[in-house]
């Protein structure tokens, strides 16, 4: 009997196990202090980051970290710049990209999320640097994101909400699997804009993670 019992926690064991697995995915919770590791974050344009302490309250019935991301700039073309990581992982468990941000006001900016897939299955994210260092051979799917608030905010984007950005280039198919010697999602990039052509950014960010929140879950 004791042996079955065991057997029987050590299934339910197991079972939570991947059941946490599956719940989320950090990409980066900048605990740590450094970007060059743990992901290695890459930067690009004129954009200023810096971990810093968290500074504000937490959004109702959230806990946040230390640290988190700020991200700093200013454009008279609409462009700051931006910061990406390589992930190369099978991200076809997850139905929503979470993060908090820290919003200064309503022209905090504007942040452009883009996924790299792998339609050439090579478990690269070949760019070109004479076109911006736009994807060549696979898609990359964006969001827009207006940040226009004051404070923390949880922000929950579900992945369907992100559309193909390259048409003509990839398979224009989001392809989060790691299937037939694809990588899946390859890479994600954060690209900082203004609110409008002059513009600036200035928020902190935290938590990115993939992910099904509970609301999710339900349906
Ligand atoms: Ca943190
Ligand atoms: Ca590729
Ligand atoms: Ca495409
Ligand atoms: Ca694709």
């Amino acid at each position: 009997m004791k042996f079955f019992r065991l057997i029987a926690n050590v299934t339910l064991f197991f079972c939570l196990c991947h059941s946490v697995a599956l719940a989320a995915r950090m990409v980066d919770d900048f605990e740590d202090g450094n970007i060059a590791k743990n992901p290695e974050w890459w930067k690009f344009g004129r954009l200023i980051t810096d971990v810093v302490t968290n500074k504000g309250k937490a959004p109702k019935g959230e806990t946040l970290g230390k640290r988190g991301l700020l991200i700093e700039g200013s454009t008279r073309n609409w462009y700051i710049g931006g910061l990406g990581t390589y992930l190369g992982i099978d991200s076809s468990p997850y139905t929503h990209l979470e993060l908090f941000i820290l919003g200064t006001g309503k022209d905090s900016g504007q942040i452009k999320i883009e996924l790299w897939d792998d339609d050439n299955k090579n478990w690269k994210a070949e760019a070109d640097p004479k076109k911006d260092y736009s994807p060549i051979y696979d898609d990359i799917f964006t969001y827009a994101l207006l940040v226009d608030w004051e404070g923390w905010k949880r922000v929950s984007i579900p992945l369907r909400d992100f559309t193909d950005n390259n048409p003509g280039v990839g398979n224009d198919a989001w392809d989060p699997q790691q299937l037939d010697g694809s990588g899946g999602l390859l890479q994600m990039s954060l690209v900082a804009l203004g609110r409008g052509a002059t513009g600036k950014i200035a928020v902190t960010l935290d938590e990115i993670k993939l992910s099904v929140p509970k609301t999710a879950e339900k349906k």
